[in-house]
């Protein structure tokens, strides 16, 4: 047993291989079934318990010696399981994978954000979930204004005096932002806001907004103005021009809402204006000196502009998409269409 055991482990030692077949053939002869160290377990069982003492730590010092050296063999050769037999070609060109595309509304938003930050803004992020005050109460919304009704808005807690909720908008932002930074403040907020409507081609409630504030002392309509146009113009190409509507929101005053030039039709009118040569893109105004004043800010001393947009629509006007739902529900054929795989 001694000699055969001495003779084995030369032969594990010195073994050499050139393939993975060989491999497979030296643990087949060795370690198989019918192998040779295999064989001397067989023998070793028979053997009187001194005589177990005497071998026992050999034979498996030599089993663990095959073991190790038929692994290092396999690591060594290269697989001959390719097809003809043939060593794997390293040259060849990997398997390609498909790359994705952006989300429209991340592109959207990547595009909005990058303008106002030429324009000196901030990004704020803060919580989807948020208290009634940062959504309603310092946005200058009446106790009984509809916005405030289950109906509307998402609770998360009710019956106490200052609910959570899901954000309707992103204002609350810049309400924490108000509450937290030194003034003169130019920030934008982007983020998800819920609202709770019914589900249908141009409504969702769940969607994505922009919007943004700017406070200083001097502030005026006519910066609000020449902001919103530089920005349309950026956004929409320079020939854009922009018109402005009265219109009304709890937290601004004058409130407007602004129209684009239709890039379609360049205000000739199509289906896409609807005939008549604009196109809504955002609401704003100067905010409400309550606002202001909410936040600690003195409205006699600071003025300043607001203005919100939502993301969808504005993707959905640069694309000519005509239902909110494709952003929502990740068919691949519509997500590949806005192949800007090359942006990062
Ligand atoms: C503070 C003060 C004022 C943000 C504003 C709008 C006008 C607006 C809508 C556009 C489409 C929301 O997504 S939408 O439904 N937004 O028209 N938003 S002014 O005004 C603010 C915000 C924060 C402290």
């Amino acid at each position: 047993m001694k000699e055969e055991i001495e003779k084995l482990l030369a032969q594990v030692n010195d073994l050499k291989c050139k393939t993975a077949k060989d491999v497979e053939e030296a643990r087949v002869n060795l370690l198989g079934k019918k192998g040779e160290i295999t064989k001397l377990f067989e023998e070793f069982r028979g053997y009187a318990p001194e005589m177990k003492k005497e071998f026992g730590r050999k034979l498996n010092e030599l089993k663990q010696a095959a073991t190790a050296k038929i692994e290092e063999l396999r690591s060594q050769t290269v697989s001959d399981a390719s097809p003809a037999g043939k060593a794997d070609d390293l040259s060849m060109p990997g398997t390609p994978y498909a790359l994705g595309s952006r989300h429209p509304v991340s592109i959207v938003r990547q595009e909005i954000v990058d303008i106002f930050r030429k324009f000196g803004y901030d990004v704020a992020e803060g919580p989807e979930i948020e208290d009634d005050y940062h959504v309603f109460e310092a946005l200058n919304f009446p106790p009984n204004h509809p916005a405030r009704d289950m109906q509307d808005t998402f609770f998360v807690s009710a019956g106490h005096p200052n609910p959570i909720l899901l954000r309707t908008h992103t204002s609350s932002v810049q309400v924490r932002t108000m509450e937290n930074m030194k003034l003169p403040i130019r920030v934008i907020c982007p983020g998800r806001v819920f609202r709770n409507e019914a589900i249908s081609a141009r409504a969702h409630c769940i969607f994505h907004q922009c919007e943004g504030l700017y406070i200083d002392e001097h502030v005026t309509f006519a910066d609000l103005k020449q902001a919103i146009l530089l920005f349309a113009r950026e956004m929409f190409g320079p020939d854009t021009a922009i018109r402005m509507r009265p219109s009304y929101f709890p937290f601004t005053e004058p409130s407007s809402e602004v129209d684009v030039s239709c890039n379609i039709c360049h205000g000739k009118g199509c289906n896409i204006c609807k005939g008549t040569g604009w196109l809504e893109i955002l609401g704003c105004g100067m905010v409400d000196p309550n606002v202001l004043e909410a936040s600690g800010i003195d409205s006699k001393k600071y003025s300043g502009f607001a203005f919100g947009m939502g993301l969808e629509r504005i993707a959905m006007l640069k694309w000519q998409v005509n239902d909110l739902r494709h952003y929502f529900e990740n068919d691949f054929r519509f997500l590949s269409e806005f192949s800007t795989a090359t942006e990062v």
